[in-house]
């Protein structure tokens, strides 16, 4: 194998990321409201209807609902933390959950029971000179804005969230410096529910509701820069996007277009956030779909004036487009379908393979932006068999941080800045998109099944060894 020159500065910051809705439990422990993950039951047991019905949702019971006890996290964090630390975690990325802090988001006082547990999980990263890299809203919205305001359909929330991020910054203003407004904020269009706290079911134009709720959002993410950098100038602000290329399916000038307006839908956001305006081609978009935003004075100024430092995404894989009207085969994804590609492999739960893809979206994004990049999230869902020892073999979790690992490397060697990587579910926790334990992405294995059954021990999978010496040689030592 031939030598690869080693690209990765030295203060990469190499860690692992989740995120507070799928892995602390304690879903009412001292004082949290209920956030929406708290009414979804697993894929087995219609999550997916759920997430896009959820109303109607909260009148049912379902019996068993992984998101409350998850991987209790809220109550073995020192022991998690100190297995990251022997990895040689540099960061960690975490979210706080809104309904801990404001149980019902647009109360007058926060929960002080609240932002201790977070006071005391940052001082236990900081121990061990671990970085906190802090999500603000991770698919979090508290369920009672739903209920209350139709959570971001609503202007309100602005200053709900703005107060919300106040309170944190100032809490938190000596303990952590980089920061995530919203995860995948271009997730509010195909998991409104997650994404905005909204339920859709009965509204007509849907692109105007979800696209006036994404303004809402990008209003309060500039504002949240503007008064995290007042607070502390140190703050490195960022936004986040679920990312991945779009390929064309063939040279087809018609895929081509298709893939360029697949990659524009995620852009639209990054746009506004990164360069502080909305893109032109978003006025056609608009006419087209009978979108009008309501933008109230001093709006496109915040989003001017307050662009962020950095730009996160996670990157699970490419997706490919085609502009025939019709194309059959598919393949799951991160939320949404794609096109399968041949030339790609898949995982168990059918989500491709593309190492190389990453290093094509690194450098797309940074050739668009020209600001530092931050891979949040980046990992393998896959079953983990437990041998008769103990031992968990992940090779295929290692070959896949192996390969993309390596095309970080190539992407910072093409002259892309890249803050860090955050490998997503760095301990296995509940996925999002299925409510399973089985899809596991840790190099941390937790003893919990489907079904909530287990000791929730944890132990070391073959993969915290290898990601331990990737990042004690500073990504030289993959193999
Ligand atoms: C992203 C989310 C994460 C995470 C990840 C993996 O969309 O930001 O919260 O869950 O995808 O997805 P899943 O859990 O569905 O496998």
């Amino acid at each position: 194998m031939t030598e690869q020159k080693n690209y990765f500065p030295e203060n990469f910051l190499w860690g692992g990321a989740v995120a507070a809705n799928q892995c602390e439990g304690a879903y009412l422990e001292d004082g949290k409201g209920l956030s929406p993950v708290d009414i979804l039951p697993d894929v087995h047991h219609g999550r997916w209807d759920a997430l896009m019905k959820p109303k109607e949702t909260l009148n049912q019971d379902y019996g068993f609902y992984p998101s409350h006890e998850s991987i209790d996290f809220y109550h073995r964090y020192k022991e998690d933390i100190a297995l990251m630390a022997e990895m040689g975690f540099k960061t960690f990325r975490t979210s706080i959950c809104w309904a801990r802090i404001f149980p019902n988001g647009d109360d007058k006082v926060p929960n002080e029971a609240g932002l201790k547990f977070y006071d005391d999980l940052f001082d236990e990263c900081l121990k061990y000179g671990i970085e906190p890299l802090v999500t603000i809203q991770h698919f979090d919205t508290p369920l009672a804005l739903m209920e209350k305001y139709n959570g971001w359909a609503d202007r309100r929330l602005i200053d709900f969230y703005v107060n919300y991020a106040e309170v944190v910054y100032k809490r938190y203003k000596n303990k952590v410096k980089y920061w995530l407004t919203f995860n995948e904020i271009n997730m509010i269009l195909h998991i409104p529910f997650f994404g905005g706290g909204m339920d859709l079911t009965n509204v007509e134009n849907k692109q105007q509701v979800k696209y006036q709720a994404a303004h809402h959002q990008l209003v309060a993410s500039a504002k949240a820069t503007k008064l995290g950098h007042e607070i502390n100038p140190d703050f490195k602000i960022g936004c986040m996007l679920a990312a991945g290329s779009t390929y064309p399916n063939t040279c087809d000038p018609k895929d081509v277009w298709a893939a360029l307006q697949a990659d524009r839908e995620g852009y639209f956001f990054i746009d506004v956030q990164a360069r502080g305006y909305y893109p032109s081609y978003s006025k056609r978009f608009f006419r087209e779909n009978q979108v009008e935003l309501q933008i109230e004075a001093g709006d496109l100024e915040v989003l001017k004036e307050n662009t962020v430092d950095f730009i996160s995404f996670s990157y699970y894989s490419s997706r490919l487009a085609s502009g025939q009207p019709k194309n059959e085969d598919q393949t799951a994804g991160n939320v949404f379908a794609t096109l399968k590609n041949p030339y790609l492999d898949a995982s168990e739960w059918g989500w491709q393979i593309d190492p190389l893809g990453l290093r094509v979206t690194m450098n797309t994004i940074y050739d668009r932006y020209q600001k530092p990049l931050f891979i949040v999230e980046n990992g393998l869902g896959a079953k983990d068999v437990v041998e008769a020892d103990g031992s968990i073999n992940d090779d295929y979790r290692i070959a896949y941080h192996r390969d993309h690992v390596r095309e970080m490397n190539e992407a910072i060697g093409d002259g892309v800045e890249c803050l860090g990587y955050t490998t997503w579910g760095c301990i296995d926790l509940v996925s999002a998109g299925s409510g399973e334990m089985d899809k596991r992405y840790g190099f941390i294995y937790v003893d919990r099944d489907n079904e909530g059954k287990g000791t929730l021990q944890r132990s070391k999978k073959k993969s915290f060894d290898w990601y331990q010496k990737v990042i004690a040689s500073n990504g030289q030592d993959i193999n």
